[in-house]
């Protein structure tokens, strides 16, 4: 696996700082927001370090797909299959976490 120093998600993903896991194999692993903005949101990311979507869509675009059916699993679970996926991608539009990550919002009704 390649990651980076002083990336957080690196970090998680390792064990070195602690997260509430929902799942993981040998290529994702997911796990809880620290800041929940829906009944359910979990954060997935690639055990690898890519610094958004596009750097892995570019790189792993079959490892892109599996995210998507790692979050739809989610969903499955927790509201008959419906959610929000959400890649924040550079700093003005929300990312503050340069490892990438699909937000997944769901267990309950969302806003528009
Ligand atoms: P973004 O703004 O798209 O880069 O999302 C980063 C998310 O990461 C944000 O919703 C909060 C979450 N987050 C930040 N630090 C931690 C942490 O230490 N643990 C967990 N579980 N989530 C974190």
């Amino acid at each position: 696996m390649s990651q980076e120093n002083d990336c957080l998600f690196c970090k998680i993903i390792a064990g070195d700082i602690p997260s509430t896991k929902v799942y993981e194999d040998d290529t994702v692993y997911a796990f809880k927001d620290i800041n929940p903005k829906a009944k359910v949101h979990v954060l997935i990311v690639p055990k690898d370090h890519y610094p958004n979507v596009a750097a892995l869509a570019k790189a792993e675009p079959a490892r892109l797909a599996h995210i998507v059916e790692v979050a739809q699993s989610i969903a499955d679970a927790e509201f008959h299959g419906e959610y929000r996926l959400v890649f924040n991608t550079g700093v003005d539009a929300g990312q503050t976490v340069f490892h990438v990550h699909a937000h997944v919002l769901t267990g309950e009704v969302l806003d528009e």
